[in-house]
């Protein structure tokens, strides 16, 4: 592959143009209007305006893509995060066009963009499930399951995902009421009304398991990221390796991770998504087809770099690695552009910048002074992430780098401070945070 085509913006096309050129791989950068000033579209070798500022009439507008593509003569294209990144109908035109996609096969999204059939190949190969629904139930049915399980319950969406498509549930009542309401919802939001049901846990844990595949059946399984520091279904703090995990039950779950993606012929970068009760049980939740933001923490532990695995995988060769040593603790705090008191997003113009530096840390941004933050995108404007021999030493060490860091300018605000505050706490310390730990701190 001598050329790639990034379908995306912001600091994962800076990431994804960093690892091509250092595979000798020019680089084409896609930008909407609002985005001419960014660090992608100077970075890249070449750059192609696909748009207006919407995402639907731009990233996310496949046949412009497409046509970036064509003129642009990559022969591959990284889909990045979000936007088309997990799209099969989208994975399928780039393939039908004679281009790689830099990911999945498209059956492959497909199948696991449907999470009542993802979980039926979780219980086949023996993952451990949330005990519920055996696949998409009617109302009768959610009724029955949720008197064998117990309340509360929780009710899904089977094209949901990323928490989009949930709704708690604590009795027979509510479950009448929510019930019509949530299949509507589906209906609308994914075209698909298919509803399962969970029993609900309290206060889990989430943790979400790192593999690389090859076309050939090569599973390589890189541990755990804690992902639990989270609002709104917004991470915000993770961390690897999970400091509640001990090396028997991570390679447990590894080895089932590896059946998984086997069974389904996965190929690429993925993540295997569980919840961990509080007696230290997991349970599949769903498996994400990208690179995901939080992928420097593994990288950082293991060494590897995974945006170039994704690359050589998509050339078709082998996954001939050993599985590196893992080695301290790495934690990244997500930097947003967005009102600490809030939580709203928060844009302007960078006119002060200074990026924390040292050993242990790395800061992944496409900031630079004199740079506008556009209100159009996701809020996300620096990952900064930070390792240590020992957790403790990784979280002194961010804090010292969130210490260091300083974005200012008119109307951009940032969270810093709330990254300070969790790193401070007690309960993040001790790793005794879970995912509803941000809305309890903020009581
Ligand atoms: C759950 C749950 C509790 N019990 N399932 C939301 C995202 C989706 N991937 C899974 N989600 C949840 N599923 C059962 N049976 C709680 C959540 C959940 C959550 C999970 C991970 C990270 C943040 C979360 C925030 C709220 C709810």
């Amino acid at each position: 592959m001598q050329s790639i085509l990034i379908a995306n913006r912001g600091e994962i096309a800076v990431r994804v143009i960093r690892t091509c050129k250092e595979m000798g791989i020019k680089t084409v950068a896609i930008y909407s209007e609002a985005d001419v000033n960014s660090m992608h579209v100077k970075l890249a070798d070449k750059s192609i305006c696909i748009g207006p500022p919407e995402t639907s009439r731009s990233y996310l507008d496949i046949p412009k893509v497409m046509s970036a593509l064509e003129v642009s003569n990559a022969e591959g294209v990284h889909p990045g995060y979000g936007f088309l990144s997990e799209n099969p109908k989208f994975a399928e035109i780039v393939r039908a066009s004679g281009k790689v996609f830099i990911g999945p096969a498209p059956e492959t999204l497909e199948l696991i963009g449907d999470k009542v059939k993802a979980k039926e190949v979780a219980r086949k190969i023996g993952l451990p499930l949330v005990p519920g629904s055996d696949g998409p139930v009617d109302f009768q049915k959610a009724l029955e399951v949720a008197s064998r399980v117990g309340y509360p319950v929780v009710i899904k969406a089977a094209a949901g995902g990323g928490g989009r498509g949930i709704r708690v549930v604590n009795n027979d009542r509510e479950l009448r009421e929510k019930f019509p309401l949530a299949v509507q919802e589906a209906e609308v939001a994914f075209g698909d009304g298919r509803l399962y049901v969970e029993k609900y846990l309290i206060n889990p844990k989430h943790i979400e398991f790192q593999v690389l595949a090859d076309r050939y059946g090569n599973v390589l399984t890189l541990g755990e990221r804690e992902c639990s520091i989270q609002r709104r279904h917004q991470k915000l703090i993770e961390e690897s390796p999970s400091s509640i995990l001990g090396e028997e039950k991570r390679m447990e779950i590894e080895g089932l991770v590896a059946d998984f993606c086997r069974e389904i012929g996965y190929e690429g970068a993925g993540t295997v998504e569980f919840l961990m009760d509080q007696e230290g049980n997991f349970y599949f939740m769903e498996m994400n087809g990208r690179i995901q933001v939080e992928h420097p923490v593994t990288e950082m532990v293991y060494h590897i770099d995974l945006v170039e695995w994704q690359i050589r995988i998509a050339k078709g060769e082998r996954l001939e690695l050993k599985k590196p040593q893992r080695r301290g603790y790495a934690i990244e705090c997500r930097i947003n552009a967005e009102d600490p008191n809030t939580f709203l997003p928060s844009p302007g113009k960078v006119e002060e910048l200074y990026l924390p530096g040292g050993y242990g840390v790395r800061v992944d941004t496409h900031l630079y002074c004199g740079y506008t933050v556009p209100p159009f995108y996701d809020s996300l404007i620096a990952k900064l992430v930070c390792w240590g021999l020992t957790r403790e030493e990784a979280i002194a060490r961010a804090l010292r780098a969130l210490e260091e860091f300083r974005v200012s300018g008119k109307g951009l605000k940032t969270n810093i401070d709330f990254h300070k505050r969790v790193l401070s706490s007690r309960e993040f310390r001790q790793g005794k945070h879970h995912i509803r730990f941000v809305e309890e701190l903020m009581l």
